[in-house]
């Protein structure tokens, strides 16, 4: 009897590291609650001058259900209405190609509704907007070179416009970009003789001083391009 009760003992304090020991590893976290976001969108949320040819993009912060990101949750209207495109995926990132090229200068709405889940079934809590705006038609805008002025002095003109200045007066003339006297080389014209004429194409917006080369600090003007 004294051997049995031994052996029941000891098998006792066998079990006992299973019964209460390795309990420390924990780590488990619970189920995935959280709604995902949009974190990245593309072209940027109020982006002006967008080009026509462009695709749009969002990006979420966490892998989502690719089946729930389709033509009816991830859309992009333009003016109100629905612009017609294929969905891509690549890790979180969801990308419309439109089937064509963009309506110029025309304020595009991006939309993701709650329609869209993550790959624990979330939706997202709220719909997600974003807008950005078309670059209009490119125009050719004329500066008149006179003896010796610019006609305008100022023009103001949209990122991809071109600016044509025409020699119109009888005297040489430049047009040079730089404050006068220095030239800083975005464009320069040769010796215009009357009648001829210099073209530059503006792709990025900003204020630009020009001259002319022959007569500096006579004749100037600014081109500010929005
Ligand atoms: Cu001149």
């Amino acid at each position: 009897m004294k051997s049995s009760i031994k052996f029941f003992l000891l098998g006792l304090i066998g079990i006992l590291p299973l019964l209460f020991g390795c309990g420390g590893g924990g780590g488990e976290s619970g189920p995935d609650t959280t709604p995902p976001v949009v974190s990245i969108v593309s072209p940027a949320n109020g982006a002006t001058n967008v080009p026509t040819t462009s695709t749009v993009s969002v990006t979420f912060n966490e892998a989502m259900n690719s089946s729930t990101i389709n033509a009816t949750t991830f859309t992009v209207t333009a003016g109100g209405t629905p612009v017609a495109g294929a969905i891509s995926s690549s890790g979180t990132t969801y990308t419309f190609t439109p089937s064509g090229s963009l309506a110029t200068d025309t304020l595009h709405t991006v939309t993701v509704t709650t329609g869209a889940t993550d790959v624990a079934g979330n939706a997202m809590a709220a719909n997600f907007t974003s807008s950005f705006t078309t670059v209009s038609v490119p125009v050719t805008v004329d500066v008149s070179i006179g003896d010796n002025f610019f006609t305008p002095q100022s023009i103001t003109i949209k990122v991809g416009d071109t600016v044509r200045w025409t020699n119109n007066g009888a005297a040489l003339h430049t047009t040079t970009s730089g404050t006068s006297p220095t030239a800083n080389g975005i464009w320069g014209s040769a010796i215009l003789a009357s009648g001829e004429s210099f073209s530059f194409t503006f792709t990025q917006a900003g204020i630009f001083p020009y001259f002319c080369s022959v007569h500096p600090g006579i004749m100037t003007g600014t081109v500010t391009v929005q």
